[in-house]
This record gives structure tokens, sequence and C-alpha cells, in this order.
């Protein structure tokens, strides 16, 4: 049962960020309002000197007139008291790619097959997610292993998100940027 509450949604407890560490592919996503992340959509995530979580992403986009790239983005991540949540600070390497704050939580990760991320960017009146974006990411370009499906499946039904995603494709053209 679950009341789509922004503030009840449960996140990964004890998360561990070195595990976490490396490369995910974007399998499905749910995508927020405006511009976005269209495909081929990868992050690789790692921790700085600091112990400070850092990453960087890439996907296809179309910008300004039907212009297609690849963007390549860069992302800082401050800790809070929950550990798998995380204030994300993101900008492109281009001047004209979006940038801005996002929430970058963890919803549940093995860290070794799949992993759900969420991020809301605006809280209705009613307390529920008006905008936002969500990531099911895999280590393995090919997609989830069918184990993982069942567990996924759950949790986009936890995030109220069940039925609102879309499949990644990876076609190859973001891999020679
Ligand atoms: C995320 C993984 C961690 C690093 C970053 C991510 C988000 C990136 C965007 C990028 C949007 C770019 C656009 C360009 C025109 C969560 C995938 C930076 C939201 C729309």
């Amino acid at each position: 049962a679950q009341d789509c509450q922004v503030s009840n949604i449960p996140v990964m407890q004890n998360f561990d960020k070195s595990r976490f560490a490396g490369k995910w592919y974007a399998v499905a996503k749910k995508d927020p309002v405006g511009l976005f992340l269209l495909d081929n959509v990868a992050a690789t995530y790692a921790i700085d000197e600091s112990g400070k979580m850092t990453a960087n992403a890439y996907g296809r986009v179309i910008i300004l007139n039907n212009w297609e790239m690849c963007a390549n983005m860069f992302a800082t991540f401050e800790d809070t008291a929950e550990s798998a949540k995380f204030k994300m600070t993101y900008w492109g390497a281009a001047s004209y790619l979006q940038s801005g704050n996002d929430e970058n939580w963890v919803i549940d990760t093995d860290y070794d097959n799949y992993a759900i991320h969420y991020s809301c960017r605006e809280v209705d009146m009613d307390g529920t997610c008006l905008d936002g974006y969500s990531f099911i990411f895999s280590r393995h370009p090919a997609g989830l292993r069918p184990e993982d499906q069942k567990i996924v499946t759950d949790k986009k039904k936890d995030i109220c998100l069940l039925g609102k995603y879309r499949r990644v494709a990876h076609t190859g053209f973001c891999e020679s940027s």
C-alpha cells in the first residue's frame, strides 16, 4: 500500500556509495516536463578524494532547431541525513546544455545488476510528485536480468510510477563521444 507522498517514498537503506560507483546503463526512464535525455543514456558514478560522490552521464538530446547531439553531463552530489538521498548539482560540457539542481534518490539497488533512481523536481500541494523523473539502471547494456524484473516492477509501484516508463534504446549513438 503506497500513498504516493514524496516524503514517504522508501529509499535504499544503508546505501553504499563505493559499491554504487562505476557505469550504469539506463534501460527505462520516466520523463520530467520539458527537455530531457532521449535515449542512449548511461551514467558513471565515482567517489572523489574527499569521499563525495560525483558522476558523468551522457545521452542523446535534441536542442534548439532540431539539433541532435550527445549531451555530456557532469554532476556533484551533496550527502543528506539519509544515505540514499543526495542533492545533485549538474551541468553540461557545453553551455547550451541544461544545468540545475535536482534531487537524486536511490530507491533500491543490488549494486551489481540493477538500480532504481528517482528525482522529484516539484512536490504538489497534496504531497505527491507533480514533476519528476526516474531511471531504471542496469550494469548490463542489454537490459535487466529476468530475476531482477519483478523486484523492479514492485519498486515502480512503491514510487507510484508503474506504467510510466519508456524503454531506453542503446544504438551506439553516444559511444564515440
Ligand atoms: C543522471 C545521472 C547522474 C548524472 C546526471 C544525470 C542527469 C542528467 C540530466 C541531463 C539533462 C540534459 C539535457 C540537455 C539538453 C541523473 C542521469 C547529470 C537531467 C536536457
